[in-house]
C-alpha cells in the first residue's frame, strides 16, 4: 500500500494513490515478484538505493580480501594455504559480479570506486578489525561469512534481478567459505594445545560483536529500510536477519566448546530464540566514521593496488584495442 518515501516532516511512504501512475505500476510489479530488469522503468530513487547498495556491497567483498591476504604466506600447511587462497579469490569473483550488477544501472565504476578511496562511499565495518592469530581466519569464515549469508541468502530474492542473479553464485561460494572457516576452529579445538584453544576463544571474543554489528542498526535506527523493505531490494529487516544469526550461530558456538562475550546470551523458552545483549552503538557509528582500529590501512591498501595495477589495466586495453583492430582489418 506504502511504497516510496515523501517527507512530510516526518518521513513517511508514499501511499498508492499519491504515486504517479508509473510509479504505481513500477510498485505492482514489485509487490506481484515480477523481477525488476535493467531496462525496466524504476524511480530515481530505486535506481540510487541500489547503486548504494551494490558498490557498498562490492567494496566489502574487496576490502574483505585484505584481512585474510594478511595470513596467505603465514598459513600453517600447503592445505590451508590454498584453502585460504581459493576463498580470498573468490571474494575478487563477487566483488567483480557486485559492480557488473551496479554498472546494469549506469553507475560508473571507477567513480564508485574513488568514492570509497575518498572515504564518500561506506563498506562493511567487519573489516575495520585486524586478524590477530591464525585462528581469526577460521572465526572470519564461520562468523563473518556466517553474517554474510544469512544477508544474502534473502538478498536471492531481491526484486533487483542483476543484483538476485549474482547472489545465488555467491550464496554457494560463501557457504563453502564459511564451513572452511568452521572447520580452523574445529580443528584448533579438538586437536590443538591449550594455547591454541585459548587462541579461538580469543578469536571468537574479538569479533562476536563486530559480526552483529555488519547487520547494521537497529530497525527503528536505520534510516533506508522502510522504503528498501517496500521496494523489497530488503526482504528481511536488520533486526531480523540477527536474530537468525545468532539462533543458527550459538548452537555451533556450544559444538566448539566456546563462549560468546555476551552475558545476557540466553536461550529464551517463551519466544524460542536466544536473547542477546546490546551493541555497543557507540563503537559502530566510529568504525563508520573511519575511526575504526583499520579503517586508515585499508583505504590506503587499496589506494595503492589500484595505483601500482594502472599499468596492467593500460597494457589490457592496448591488448584488446589492437584485438579490435586486428579484427577490422581482416
Ligand atoms: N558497515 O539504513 P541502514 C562478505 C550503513 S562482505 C558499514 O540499515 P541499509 C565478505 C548503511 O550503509 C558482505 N556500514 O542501511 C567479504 C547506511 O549508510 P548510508 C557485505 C553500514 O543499506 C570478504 C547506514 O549505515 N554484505 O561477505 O538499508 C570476506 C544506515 O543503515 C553497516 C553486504 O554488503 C555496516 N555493517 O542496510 C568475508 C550486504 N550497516 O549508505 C566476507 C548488502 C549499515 O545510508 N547490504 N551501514 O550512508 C545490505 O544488506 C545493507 O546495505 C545493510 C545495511 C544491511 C548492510
Amino acid at each position: 500500500m506504502y511504497a516510496q518515501l515523501v517527507e512530510t516532516g516526518a518521513k513517511r511512504l508514499k501511499t498508492m494513490e499519491e504515486m504517479s501512475p508509473e510509479e504505481r505500476e513500477f510498485q505492482e510489479k514489485v509487490d506481484a515478484e515480477t523481477k525488476i530488469e535493467p531496462k525496466n522503468w524504476m524511480p530515481e530513487g530505486y535506481r540510487k538505493t541500489l547503486v548504494r547498495q551494490i558498490s557498498q556491497h562490492a567494496h566489502s567483498e574487496v576490502v574483505g580480501m585484505l584481512p585474510e591476504g594478511n595470513w596467505v604466506t603465514r598459513a600453517p600447511t600447503l592445505k590451508r594455504k590454498l584453502q585460504l587462497m581459493a576463498k580470498i579469490q573468490d571474494e575478487a569473483g563477487h566483488g567483480l559480479y557486485l559492480y557488473s550488477a551496479m554498472e546494469t544501472l549506469g553507475a560508473d565504476r571507477d567513480e564508485e570506486i574513488e568514492k570509497l578511496h575518498q572515504g564518500k562511499a561506506k563498506y562493511s565495518s567487519i573489516f575495520n578489525y585486524p586478524t590477530l592469530n591464525w585462528a581469526d581466519m577460521g572465526a572470519v569464515g564461520w562468523l563473518v561469512d556466517g553474517a554474510a549469508i544469512v544477508n544474502q541468502v534473502v538478498l536471492q530474492r531481491t526484486s533487483y534481478g542483476p543484483y538476485s542473479r549474482a547472489m545465488v553464485r555467491i550464496c554457494k561460494e560463501e557457504s563453502f567459505h564459511q564451513r572452511q572457516g568452521y572447520q580452523i576452529l574445529l580443528d584448533m579445538m579438538r586437536e590443538g594445545t591449550e594455547e591454541q584453544k585459548a587462541m579461538v576463544q580469543d578469536a571468537i571474543n574479538r569479533l562476536w560483536w563486530p559480526s552483529l554489528m555488519m547487520f547494521g542498526p537497529h530497525d527503528d535506527e536505520s534510516p533506508n529500510s522502510q522504503q528498501s523493505m517496500a521496494w523489497k531490494i530488503k526482504r528481511k529487516s536488520n533486526d531480523e536477519l540477527r536474530q537468525m544469526f545468532i539462533d543458527q550461530t550459538v548452537p555451533q558456538l556450544e559444538f566448539l566448546g566456546c563462549t560468546a562475550p555476551d552475558p545476557d546470551l540466553k536461550f529464551n523458552e517463551e519466544t524460542g530464540h536466544y536473547d542477546f545483549g546490546e551493541i555497543d552503538w557507540q563503537e559502530f557509528y566510529d568504525v563508520l566514521k573511519g575511526n575504526g582500529p583499520c579503517n586508515r590501512e585499508r583505504i590506503n591498501t587499496r589506494k595503492k593496488a589500484i595505483d601500482e595495477g594502472a599499468w596492467v589495466r593500460e597494457a589490457a586495453v592496448a591488448y584488446a584495442k589492437k584485438q579490435k583492430q586486428r579484427a577490422q582489418a581482416a
